[in-house]
């Protein structure tokens, strides 16, 4: 019996079910005094630290934690666990962690982009139980944007590389903690799990040690979700945002099997886009919850779910709002939620006030969950102008002239998918989405979609370009060529695609073999 500390925020589903499928059960800690009588603990925190940490003491957690890990018996921190074994943290000044660890925890000071993101290896300083079976040159996933920096280097596991060496897992006694979630490291991360439940205590040194770690582009798999005419929720792809063909909805397969199949076949992450969601409140579309409970059961790679994460009033005048929308996506097994039509909105709000309101959805959900889960999916068009002074927007010059031979555009934001263009610009959008506390963009664009033509990178480089936050390139991947393009000519950090997915015209499998000795990815 495992017991697993959920402080309600985040998804600690993914970890529930990784520990399941591994044929361990799971208690979930409902007082403190579970957590005292726990035989083995598990603390997969996620969200912020500051918001975690009003929790556990709210919960009156904090004592009790410090007394299981005092006690030297079995633990295993994932993400904000390993944190919160720290004295203090630069993401909430003046909060106490737990301090067992001498330590602080540090925001990446780094030249890239922060949040680190993706999949990355582990340079092995000391050798653990949780190594057995592994080689030593495999990929985690880490989404974070701060680490730890314990005083006492004895307990350093592991580092990893990000501009600099950062220390990636701890080892204190039976007191294990992991910045990566290897609930969603693929079966590498259920190596590491499986290892932490048998409780080995022998330690093992894998055979290939690395000596400097890469973070690998993502290749990640789309999935457009949507009811057809039948109301059966299937997987749709659209021409340039139309999923009808003869009148009827593209049915490309099931949400759940395809999701699954892309996961074998070596998916970095799968997104699930809830494409009616605008005008479907979600939490009354309960399909889309469960596909995501499903998939989580046996996907064990990052899911980000978007589509009608907003505020809401139901036909009873029950007001949701967004974070409410968002909690219900993270409990039923979403990593990242991504918000499309709201995001407009609120920039504009936003850049009309001059100021935060600190209640937009972006700014809540990234408070209790941090940035990391807060993904912006634009979805720009192009509007070509004859000059630059046209328009009181960013223009860039193109080298794919318009219909009438202009030679510039701007990338026009739309909301509501596609049907409704308005007077803001994709630049703008991503960088105030930044500011607002937004950590990665998916920078979707309609001219390009399900054309196979390749991304538009001059869109890409305008807004990678303007930001700091990392980019999912998106639309119009045809060809494994594709993808190398948009890796070599823009610093995006993934590239998303469907079309050429669903229809089986080219496999995760090949991209990736095409890539291989090309470029940095995760095998
Ligand atoms: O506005 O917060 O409710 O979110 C709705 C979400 O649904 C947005 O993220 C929006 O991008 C998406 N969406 C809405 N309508 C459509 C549509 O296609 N009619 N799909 C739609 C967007 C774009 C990509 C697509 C790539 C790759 N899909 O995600 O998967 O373009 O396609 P390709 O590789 O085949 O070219 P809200």
């Amino acid at each position: 019996m495992i017991t697993l500390l959920d402080y309600g925020a985040g998804n600690v589903r993914s970890v529930v079910n990784a520990i399941e499928s591994l044929g361990e059960t799971v208690k979930i800690v409902a007082t403190g005094d579970d957590i005292l009588s726990a035989e083995k603990l598990v603390f997969p925190g996620v969200g912020a630290f500051g918001s975690m940490m009003e929790i556990l003491n709210q919960k009156g957690y904090v004592e009790p934690l410090k007394a299981y890990l005092r006690s030297n018996r079995p633990f295993l921190g994932i993400c904000l666990g390993l944190q919160a074994l720290f004295e203090k943290s630069e993401e909430a000044p003046g909060i106490k962690g737990l301090g067992i660890i001498p330590g602080s925890v540090v925001r990446f000071d780094v030249d890239l982009s922060v949040p680190h993101i993706g999949w990355n290896g582990l340079n092995i300083c000391k050798a653990s139980p949780i190594f057995d079976r592994l080689n030593g040159d495999e990929k985690y996933y880490f989404v974070h944007s701060y680490h730890v920096v314990p005083r006492n280097a004895s307990v350093v596991l592991t580092t990893t590389d990000y501009d600099y060496q950062f220390v990636s897992s701890i080892q204190q006694g039976n007191i294990i903690a992991t910045q990566f979630h290897p609930e969603k490291s693929g079966r590498n991360g259920l190596r590491i799990l499986k290892n932490f439940l048998e409780g080995s205590s022998t330690a093992k040194s894998p055979n290939r040690a690395l000596r400097h770690t890469c973070l690998a582009k993502r290749i990640i798999a789309c999935l457009d979700v949507r009811s057809n005419d039948q109301g059966d929720l299937v997987v749709t792809k659209g021409d340039q945002y139309d999923v009808r063909e003869n009148g009827t909805v593209r049915n490309l397969g099931k949400p759940v099997d395809l999701a699954r199949r892309y996961f074998e076949e070596g998916a970095d992450e799968i997104t699930f886009l809830n494409i009616t969601g605008f005008r479907d409140f979600p939490l009354e579309d309960m399909p889309m919850l469960e596909v995501l409970k499903q998939t989580s059961r046996n996907v064990f790679v990052p899911l980000t779910i978007g589509g009608g994460i907003k505020n809401y009033t139901d036909t009873n005048g029950h007001q949701y709002t967004a974070l409410e929308v968002a909690a219900e996506y993270f409990r039923s097994g979403a990593d990242k939620v991504s918000i499309g039509s709201d995001a407009v909105a609120i920039v504009e709000e936003y850049l009309k006030n001059g100021k935060k309101s600190g209640r937009s959805a972006i700014e809540e959900i990234a408070r209790v969950y941090g940035n990391q889960a807060v993904v912006i999916s634009i979805d720009p068009r192009r509007v070509y102008v004859q000059t630059p002074e046209d328009v009181n927007h960013p223009v860039i010059e193109t080298t794919t002239p318009g219909p009438r031979g202009e030679r510039h555009c701007w990338y026009q934001c739309t909301i509501n998918g596609g049907r409704i263009g308005r007077d803001i610009d994709a630049v703008t959008l991503a960088k105030s989405c930044e500011q607002l506390g937004a950590g990665e963009i998916l920078l979707n664009c309609i001219d390009r979609d399900g054309t196979n033509l390749g991304f538009d990178i001059e869109l890409i480089n305008a807004v990678k370009n303007s930001i700091s936050i990392p980019v999912i390139a998106s639309s119009g991947a045809g060809c494994p060529e594709h993808f190398y393009q948009v890796f070599t000519e823009t610093q995006a950090e993934s590239a998303l695609a469907a079309g050429i997915f669903h229809r089986q015209e080219i496999s995760i499998a090949s991209v990736k073999s095409f890539m291989k000795d090309k470029l940095e990815i995760r095998l």
